[in-house]
């Protein structure tokens, strides 16, 4: 890692937080501290929270394979030689799981060889670092290896805030925002408010950080911390190990959250020092005043932060969450009783460790350790146990160290190091559609149809420690701090709660590398494109605006209920097609409830009234019209990942407006970079109004204006006209994009 970069910028805070101490009248956060010492243009820019656009210049940019397929395709239109901020691409997505690392690995490097030699011929021309498939998954080596305290980095994909574990601003953005930052354009985003979380006490016995952020998504739920980031603070938090503090921050992304962060400590230093940091380590240790808040904060906190949780880790409990979504939260002790309610399935079809979220040495220790004691009890998993380790150093310190060998008697399976059934990359044996089974992981996504690609199946999330114990069990509802198991003789275990290392004393064991460097003069490479391929794509620009409003278009979808990215645009088996924009088009809304139609991802073509088509299949009939449409969303509609796929395809099928009740930050950010009209109902009711035959017209588009509201008219099937209020929240800058047909036409 480049320390130069980092040093610039220890040397260059002083002074910008001095200027914005002095600006603000009061100390700063540590939020606002990196802010401010990344602000494109100090004089211009304006601070207030909530309202403002921030222009930021980040330290780095990183893209994992899925979403760094459109991110590099839109870089190459920009026309640029070389990238002008340091950049990685890291190949985990594609990876699927389906029989162990080694022949997953094999099979991965097989069917994916035209994606991975086009991304790293990009790379290697355009000046980006590349990690093969298998060296990890993107948020832990980019943990193990660039993030450092006080930096900015963003990533394309939702759950880069892991570096906040490491002190450092980390934002999930889209491809495009990536592909501008690598052109050498400032970075915008919507200036969040800041969420205060006092964290006082110690973790006990078998409570983890997972339990923390678990418990805090259940407090502020899927869309409580939407433009806003989370600082945490107090005593508590030097008391969480560098990973940990990585969990908590990685699943701040299910919050809906711009990022979180932690304070520069102690922990931080000793992780940097083990990851062969020591210089960074120093650098930080010597400038600790620049990397935590002003010590007046911590005095009076509700000064500086616009809402403020409290936590007791010693009081905290082990938390489950699920099914379906993230923010089902109860205390372990309450699961049997709800689960008996709710008629969850107890019978559990599998237990998954691992993951971006969870595959820490201090992780995995500590689920060792309860293996060991199952073990040793004569029990072995009743239930399939997969094991995915994050990176290669990771894989090979959990060899050295026996914990695989342990996992593996307990009958468990270690997979690549990658996502795979994070992210639907998962041939589960015994899947059986339209069967509700239960399964548990301690990742941190559980939408429906996330893991196996079955919408019914119910995944409940964790920590790896209860996940590894609840295997033993085979049971959703075994909890391990109060209940037993009968071991093989007769005999009750009672598992004593987990112990573990949070880090490896023999140091971290090295694996294969993984990593290609760039060229150094990239001109003579040719990136790789074969011609008429299935999984890659050259983009055609999306054409501009033609300056007339939308009259009397098509209702698409009235999507009801969670619509996340993976109900717009499916993973599993579609990450195949994130390269070729028009064969991953059809996979558009197949995840989706349409309020007018029984059958998920079906719906209506108004225009014939035929029945029972994909949302795709109707999109191309409009499109082969020359009509556009209309999509209608409820609440936080394209919540989860970064994926821009979830807007590209809707765009390219001609969708032109979507109204929603309210938007995700990425995903909106996403349709305005693709030239897609996002706009919010004035008041929420009006998602009643819409019908399924309801032509519908958005006017005076060319007075759209910041701040102002656009009006909306619901065409009614018996003649009569609706007027409703839409708001949205474009600057000037994405009024442009709108205009352009998208915001890489408009930088051309
Ligand atoms: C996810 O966890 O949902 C993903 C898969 O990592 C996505 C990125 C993608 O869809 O490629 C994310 O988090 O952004
Ligand atoms: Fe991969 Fe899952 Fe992490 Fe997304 S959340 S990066 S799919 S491991």
């Amino acid at each position: 890692m480049a320390i130069e970069l980092v040093k610039k910028l220890y040397a260059k805070m002083p002074d910008a937080l001095a200027r914005a101490r002095k600006k603000f009248g009061r100390g700063l956060t540590l939020t606002e501290k990196i802010l401010v010492s990344h602000v494109d243009n100090w004089e211009t820019q304006v601070w207030e929270r909530g309202k403002a656009m921030l222009a930021l210049r980040p330290d780095r940019v990183a893209m994992q394979d899925a979403t760094a397929q459109m991110a590099m395709l839109q870089f190459m239109q920009a026309g640029k030689k070389r990238v002008a901020v340091p950049s990685t691409i890291h190949c985990d997505h594609l990876i699927r799981a389906e029989s162990g690392s080694q022949k997953d690995l094999l099979r991965a490097i097989d069917e994916n060889r035209e994606v991975y030699n086009f991304l790293a011929s990009a790379a290697k021309k355009y000046g980006i670092g590349f990690w093969k498939p298998g060296a990890g998954i993107i948020h832990q080596v980019v943990l193990e290896n660039y993030a450092f305290p006080g930096g900015l980095i963003i990533g394309t994909d939702s759950h880069t805030p892991n570096g906040g574990g490491l002190g450092m601003l980390a934002i999930g953005v889209g491809g495009a925002d990536a592909g501008e930052v690598m052109a050498g354009l400032a970075w915008e985003v919507l200036h969040p408010k800041l969420i205060g979380v006092r964290l006082t006490g110690t973790l006990q016995g078998w409570t983890s950080p997972k339990d923390v952020i678990l418990y805090v998504c259940g407090l502020l739920t899927v869309k409580g911390g939407t433009n806003k980031i989370l600082e945490y603070f107090g005593p508590g938090a030097e008391t969480i190990s560098c990973t940990g503090k990585g969990t908590i921050t990685n699943m701040g992304a299910e919050l809906g959250a711009t990022t979180s962060v932690f304070p520069f400590d102690d922990k931080m230093a000793a992780y940097l020092r083990i990851t062969d940091r020591e210089e960074v380590a120093k650098l930080a240790e010597a400038n600790r005043e620049l990397l935590v808040a002003d010590p007046e904060v911590a005095k009076a906190p509700e000064k500086y932060f616009d809402q403020i949780v409290e936590i007791d880790l010693s009081k905290l409990e082990p938390h489950v969450v699920g099914p379906h979504t993230p923010d089902l939260a109860r205390p372990i002790s309450k699961m049997a009783a709800e689960a008996r309610e709710k008629g969850y399935p107890v019978q559990l079809k599998a237990a998954l460790i691992g993951s971006c979220t969870n595959s820490s040495y201090e992780d995995i220790s500590r689920a060792a350790h309860i293996a060991r004691q199952g073990l040793k009890a004569g029990l072995k998993a009743k239930t399939a146990f997969l094991v995915t380790p994050g990176s290669e150093r990771i894989y090979h310190t959990m060899k050295r160290d026996g914990f695989l060998q342990t996992f593996e008697e307990m009958g468990g399976t270690v997979l690549a190091n990658a996502c795979g059934p994070c992210i639907g990359q998962w041939k589960r044996a015994d899947a059986v559609k339209g069967r509700v089974d239960s399964i548990i992981s301690s990742y941190n996504r559980n939408f429906p149809g996330r893991n196996d690609g079955l919408n019914e199946t119910m995944s409940f999330l964790t920590s790896p420690e209860i996940v590894t114990a609840v295997a033993f069990a085979g049971d959703l509802t075994f909890d391990p701090m109060h209940a037993t198991l009968k071991t093989a003789d007769g005999k009750e275990l009672k598992f004593e709660p987990p112990r573990g290392e949070e880090l490896p004393a023999k140091g971290f064991a090295r694996g294969e590398e993984g990593y290609v460097p760039p060229a150094e003069n990239g001109d003579a490479i040719q990136v790789e494109i074969p011609p008429g391929s299935e999984r890659l794509q050259l983009l055609q620009p999306f054409p501009r605006w033609d300056g007339k409003d939308f009259i009397k278009l098509p209702l698409l979808i009235k999507t009801k209920g969670k619509t996340t990215t993976d109900h717009i645009s499916p993973a599993g088996p579609w990450l195949k097609y994130r390269g070729h924009l028009d064969k991953i088009s059809d996979n558009m809304f197949l995840g989706a409830t349409n309020a007018f139609h029984p059958e998920i991802g079906k719906g209506t073509d108004v225009l014939t009234g035929e029945s029972g088509l994909t949302i795709a299949q109707i999109a191309r009939r409009y499109k082969a019209k020359g009509l556009g449409s209309v999509v209608v969303g409820d609440e936080n509609y394209g919540e989860g990942s970064s994926r821009e796929h979830a807007a590209m395809s809707p765009r390219y099928l001609g969708v032109k407006v979507i109204v929603a009740k309210s938007f995700a930050r990425i995903h909106e950010t996403n349709l305005k970079k693709q030239g897609i009209l996002a706009l919010t109902f004035a008041d929420p009711k009006d998602y009643d109004q819409i019908a399924q035959t309801d032509r519908i017209s958005v006017v005076d588009l060319q007075h759209l204006k910041p701040g102002k509201p656009v009006k909306v008219i619901i065409h009614k099937a018996d003649g009569k006209d609706v007027t409703i209020q839409t708001n949205q929240s474009y600057t000037e800058q994405q009024i442009a994009w709108f205009k352009a047909g998208s915001a890489l036409n408009a930088l051309n």
